[in-house]
């Protein structure tokens, strides 16, 4: 008996251990870390070295963190190939996936029901249309994917970093894939995207937060978003997600075909914070967030618009169409003094349970030192907020007034009589 109660003192013992253990061990043990993925920029030599030829080719299986599928290659900075000297956008290596080719990575320690956010450079090789196909894959049935268009180029030095969010739904317990693909088939077989500096990040809904503050935008000041890199300082795409549910801009769609950019402070000129979302491409370019609100009661739609400090101005002026339910409303940027940015407002009466808030670029706005690197207004500190709770409160004291100076009156008279 004796025996039997000090074996289960020294099990509650071991068992208590065994928690406080799991409890002061930091969180990030068990969750997958934000930042590059193992080997995300390619600048770890693969076994047999990256080689020095002019033309080098690598092993593809021998790319360390990654798997492959076709023809992969790692390119080197400066590396030509006819007359063209490939791009790499970091670093001195990158990968460059061929027709139909594949790169991918195992990732571990997912959290169910989270959202991550991927964000990924790219360079196009050849002229002719190039997309990339990135995926996240549980199991061989159950993917979520989106194509990023890479025709289009944003900035003049030749490579864009994009930003795209999947949802683990921990149907391989805390493991999944991403995976990279050139979807094209060209004739060249030399053709083909480049990629590099792939990071990832796990977002959070800052939907809790708004509910204090009765602003019923979710992340209406930007700063929950993609990984950006403190050393990149093109800011990262936000192509179309229209038709997803998940988005790498909590909150936000853009439900345009062409990207927004997001920038943060360290690089650009933010109005709050250290992110914002710079519009690009004039209606091409739209964000947009469907809101909650009370039919019938009217609320004011308040938001920041500011230069983003990156030689837009001059030639086209920068301004931003905003939209709330029915109203719209045209704001020319026009700061005051040394201000960057100034705040504009729109209000409006809700017509149903949900309101649509949207926001474009009036102009097509274009870099005064390169004329061909796309820029636009920057909007950031985005807030729509009920005024009748106010005007309500304003007519009750108002009425309640009345009252008194009624009952006042009924009271003296009361008294004559
Ligand atoms: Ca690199
Ligand atoms: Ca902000």
């Amino acid at each position: 008996m004796v025996f039997l109660q000090s074996t289960f003192r020294r099990l509650g013992s071991l068992l208590l251990l065994l928690f406080l253990f799991m409890v002061l061990l930091p969180n990030s043990a068990f969750a997958l870390d934000d930042g590059l993925l193992e080997n995300g920029d390619f600048e770890e030599p693969p076994s047999g070295g990256f080689g020095g030829a002019e033309e080098e080719m690598a092993v593809a299986s021998s790319i360390p963190g990654w798997t492959t599928n076709g023809t992969v290659e790692l390119v080197r900075s400066g590396q030509k190939q006819g007359g063209m000297i490939l791009i790499v956008p970091q670093g001195s290596h990158a990968v460059r996936l061929g027709n139909e080719a594949e790169i991918g990575q195992e990732l571990m320690k997912l959290e169910k029901g989270s959202t991550y956010a991927v964000t990924f450079s790219a360079a196009r090789t050849c002229a002719q249309l190039e997309s990339l196909n990135v995926s996240f894959h549980e199991s061989s049935s159950l993917s979520s994917s989106a194509t990023v268009d890479l025709q289009t180029l944003y900035s003049v030095e030749g490579w864009d970093a994009y930003a795209w969010a999947f949802q683990a739904m921990g149907v391989r317990g805390d493991t999944g894939r991403i995976a990279f693909r050139n979807p094209g088939m060209e004739e060249d077989p030399t053709c083909g995207p480049i990629v590099d500096n792939i990071a990832i990040k796990k977002l959070f809904n800052p939907d809790s937060s708004s509910k204090k503050s009765k602003n019923v935008v979710i992340n209406g000041d930007f700063e929950e978003g993609p990984w950006i890199f403190p050393n990149e300082s093109l800011g990262v795409l936000l192509p179309t997600n229209l038709d997803q549910d998940i988005t790498s801009l909590p909150g936000w769609i853009v439900e345009s075909n062409r990207a927004v950019r997001f920038v943060d402070s360290l690089h650009f000129t933010v109005p709050q914070g250290k992110r914002a979302v710079e519009l690009l491409s004039g209606k091409e370019g739209i964000i947009s967030q469907m809101v909650k609100t009370t039919q019938g009661k009217q609320y004011n739609l308040t938001f920041n618009l500011g230069t983003a400090g990156d030689k837009c101005r001059g030639g086209q002026p920068l301004a931003v169409m905003a939209f709330a339910g029915d109203q719209a409303k045209n704001t020319h940027y026009a700061p005051t003094g040394n201000m960057t940015h100034q705040s504009s407002n729109l209000t409006f009466t809700a017509k149903a349970e949900r309101t649509r808030v949207a926001f474009y670029s009036v102009y097509y706005n274009t870099r005064t030192d390169d004329k061909s690197s796309l820029c636009g207004p920057v909007v950031d500190d985005v807030r729509v907020m009920s005024v009748s709770a106010g005007v309500f409160l304003n007519q009750i004291t108002r009425d309640y007034h009345w009252l008194m100076m009624l009952l006042a009156l009924m009271f003296l008279t009361s008294f004559r009589i």
